[in-house]
């Protein structure tokens, strides 16, 4: 099986809530591999370029400003199945439907403040492995 990679974001909401060591502690539980990491601030700009797929729905507006409030940490986890099983450890993006013991049911505050980010597909996750991470060789 070969080895994926999968980019993924403590947002804003989780950062503020001091809860990085947690959500990075989970990720060591799973044995997901930490290939790189930045602490950023988007700006309005790069949050709408980040999430265009999402562009045009009743959210988007509101997503991108929370996700332009404050820093976030991105980072490229490695592994193999990292993709899904990532997706598995962070639980439904509305935390009322997160299965227990999952990131979002543990950390998340609502639909939208919902303290994670993952890549959903190989494709989705070369995109934004090189949106914050252009051109760099990976470690
Ligand atoms: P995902 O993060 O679980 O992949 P997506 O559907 O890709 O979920 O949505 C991206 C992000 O947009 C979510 O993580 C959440 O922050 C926000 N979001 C999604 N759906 C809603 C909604 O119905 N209301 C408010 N925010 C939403
Ligand atoms: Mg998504």
């Amino acid at each position: 099986m070969a080895l994926e990679r999968t980019l993924t974001i403590v947002k804003p909401d989780a950062v503020a809530a001091c809860h990085i060591g947690d959500i990075i502690k989970i990720f060591e539980a799973n044995h997901f591999t930490l290939v790189a990491a930045r602490l950023v601030r988007l700006t309005k700009k790069e949050a709408e370029g980040f999430y265009a797929v999402h562009r045009g729905k009743g959210f988007f507006e509101s997503l991108t400003t929370f996700m332009s409030s404050g820093p976030a940490l991105v980072m490229v986890l490695e592994g193999e199945r990292v993709i899904a099983r990532l997706r598995q450890a962070m639980g439904a993006t509305n935390p009322d439907q997160a299965d227990p013991g999952t990131i979002r049911k543990l950390y998340a505050q609502n639909i939208e403040r919902n303290a994670v980010h993952g890549s959903d597909s190989p494709e989705t996750a070369a995109f934004e492995i090189g949106y914050f991470f252009p051109g760099v060789e990976l470690i």
